[in-house]
């Protein structure tokens, strides 16, 4: 997969994209990074990207011809046809089912913004796609790029053990069950007993189970679009009354 940013401030992602599992990918080659600053492709004097918005208020707005001109840039280097992408907060919220979908993408751009925002010819012309990471204001879209791009690498294949996803949060629907590793006590701190038992199906039920709880209790939400067996509906009906 071909990962292009175009950013105003390519420094912000040196860390993020050289290190751990993100660097390892790359080194795998499951995964091309390229980061550029559009401030390069302006034309005019000044290297100037933004301009006052027409018809007046406060805020800076970003002016078409340099991301225009920097995504022409990118289509003409390539073979592939690049999914341009808009980091915003007016974007489609971001989940792990976008996250997948993106991951079978070849090739994407991700644009990040600054000032007061895009404009509007920017959306409407150039980008397919807009992403926002949550309900809050940045103050530009690199820190959601990066939370995209993490997201999306970990799901490539030989990224990281391939088991390690299906159980994720969110996969599955649900948040995830609780993990506990050895010691079986510690300092009166105990193991509960099932994990310890060595009966498989036991085990996976009280998994089972324990996801459906913790997600009944803090993310009520994501179980309206999950299917339930009866037995598992009683259970969340009775964590649901119990709170
Ligand atoms: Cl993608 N960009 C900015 N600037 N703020 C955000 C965001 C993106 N997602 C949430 N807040």
């Amino acid at each position: 997969m071909k990962i292009d940013i175009l950013s105003l401030f390519p420094e912000m992602f040196t860390a993020v994209l050289h290190e751990s599992i993100l660097k390892r990918a790359q080194e795998k080659g499951q995964v091309v990074f390229e980061v550029t600053n559009f401030r390069d492709f302006t034309t005019n004097k000044h290297n100037k990207v933004d301009d006052y918005p027409y018809g007046g208020g406060a805020g800076m707005v970003l002016t078409p011809q340099p991301l225009f001109d920097a995504v022409k840039a990118i289509k003409s280097k390539n073979e592939t046809t690049p999914k341009v992408i808009l980091m915003t907060p007016q974007g489609r919220p971001f989940t792990q089912a976008i996250a997948e979908e993106l991951a079978q993408e070849e090739h994407i751009v991700l644009v990040c913004g600054h000032y007061e925002g895009f404009d509007e010819r920017i959306v409407e012309y150039l980008a397919d796609d807009e992403i926002s990471i949550g309900d809050y204001v940045l103050t530009g879209g690199e820190l959601a790029a990066m939370v995209v791009t993490d997201a999306v690498v970990r799901l490539l294949d030989d990224v990281i053990v391939s088991d390690s996803h299906e159980n994720d949060s969110f996969s599955m629907g649900t948040l995830e069950h609780p993990h506990y590793t050895r010691p079986a006590d510690y300092e009166g701190m105990k193991v509960p007993d099932v994990l310890l038992s060595g009966h498989h199906k036991n085990i996976e039920q009280w998994r089972r189970e324990q996801a459906l709880i913790r997600t009944a209790k803090r993310r009520p939400d994501l179980l309206v679009s999950m299917s339930l067996t009866d037995n598992e509906r009683a259970l969340v009906a009775e964590i649901i009354s119990e709170k």
